[in-house]
């Protein structure tokens, strides 16, 4: 038998989910952490006792990894608790469906090469679903080892946030990625974001020590394989979790306006000082954010993207507004069809 070596404090569990237990479940339920998920199959993991493979229970809302669910006497999942955060997309090819990639998560690593495929572009874009999960993020610029503008480029993503942690590595070495060590301790659960190829496995292999796969990339273009294809929890050397994900081709934001406008805070503080309440910062007069850019203290690049991500998530959030009053109104003809029967 294969027993799980791990207490429940281990395995990320906080006074956050015992909060929400009744009575009755504390004396007859146990929790259980969702290790991996995919089309049809869920593993549970528990506490010194042997991982659980079920079929998704259909009673359940969606489950993703890092969930935590409560056992019956009979192991069956009755009930998902309360997320302290939760990671979603866009999925790829929908127009509504948003894909679940990861739920509490502590710290988001945000994976980033520093060769041609380096875009402050695409790490606001992730700053901004971590933001918007209520998740922690890291960047972290991998092939330091091939790239003359490593100092350059930290600087500017310094300047995005000060208060962000940034770290340069070549990914192949263990001893550049210590640093690291800080977020990955016992209990902690970690999520690895980033576009295929940018070394997130290759850092997967030196937190976890773990043999897994990783694939060369194109030497034409830089761009990854797409290598990494399941969703599932490795155990880090120092103690918490770490999720890996596939390469994203393309991150479209959920509905994410309040991560936009974290990741976005200068704009944020110098629309206070718009002459109109609801400046769109596009031409109006007397609008700070343009004054700003007039003046040299904000960068143009910055508001464009700012607009992008806002539009973007914007399409989503009405997307999933209308899926939501379609959905009841069919529910309303349900209901008025099977009072016509009764
Ligand atoms: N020189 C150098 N090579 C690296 C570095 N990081 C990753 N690589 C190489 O880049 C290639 C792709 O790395 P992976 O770790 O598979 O990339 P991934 O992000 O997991 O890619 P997907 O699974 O497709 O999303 C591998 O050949 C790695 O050895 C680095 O910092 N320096
Ligand atoms: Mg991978
Ligand atoms: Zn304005």
């Amino acid at each position: 038998m294969n027993l799980s070596k791990y207490s429940l404090a281990e395995l990320g569990w906080r006074p956050f989910f015992l909060q929400q237990l009744s009575l009755d479940e504390l004396e007859s339920f146990q929790p259980a952490r969702v290790f991996s998920v995919n089309r049809n199959q869920l593993v549970l993991r528990r506490p010194d006792a042997e991982d659980l493979h079920l079929p998704l229970p259909r009673k359940l809302a969606p489950l993703a990894p890092g969930d935590w669910v409560l056992l019956d006497e009979n192991l069956r999942p009755q009930r998902l608790l309360e997320r302290q955060s939760l990671f979603s997309r866009k999925a790829a090819g929908s127009q509504l469906q948003e894909q679940l990639i990861a739920a509490n998560v502590d710290t988001a690593l945000i994976v980033c090469a520093l060769n041609d495929d380096f875009s402050l572009n695409r790490i606001e874009r992730y700053l901004v679903v971590a933001r918007e999960a209520g998740v922690q993020p890291v960047v972290i610029l991998t092939w330091a080892d091939h790239c003359e503008l490593t100092h350059e480029r930290v600087d500017a993503i310094r300047a995005l946030d000060q208060n962000l942690d940034v770290l340069a590595v070549n990914a192949l070495k263990s001893e550049e990625l210590e640093p690291l060590n800080a977020w990955c301790s016992s209990g902690q659960t970690l999520v690895l974001l980033g576009s295929s190829g940018v070394g997130k496995t290759t850092l997967a292999r030196q937190l976890t020590g773990q043999d897994l796969a990783t694939g060369a990339i194109r030497l034409s273009d830089s761009k990854g394989r797409h290598t990494t294809a399941a969703r599932s929890f490795h155990p880090l050397q120092a103690g918490g979790w770490l999720l890996d994900t596939p390469g994203m081709r393309e991150l479209q934001l959920p509905a994410a306006e309040t991560g936009v406008k974290a990741v976005f805070s200068e704009i944020t503080a110098l629309a206070e000082d718009c002459f109109f309440r609801d400046c769109q910062h596009q031409e109006e007069p007397g609008c700070a954010v343009l004054a700003a850019i007039e003046s040299g203290d904000l960068d143009s690049r910055r508001l464009e993207q700012y607009h992008r991500l806002l539009r973007e998530q914007a399409q989503h959030a009405a997307s999933l507004s209308e899926k939501r009053k379609k959905g009841r109104e069919l529910s309303k003809v349900r209901k008025t069809l099977i009072d016509k029967r009764q």
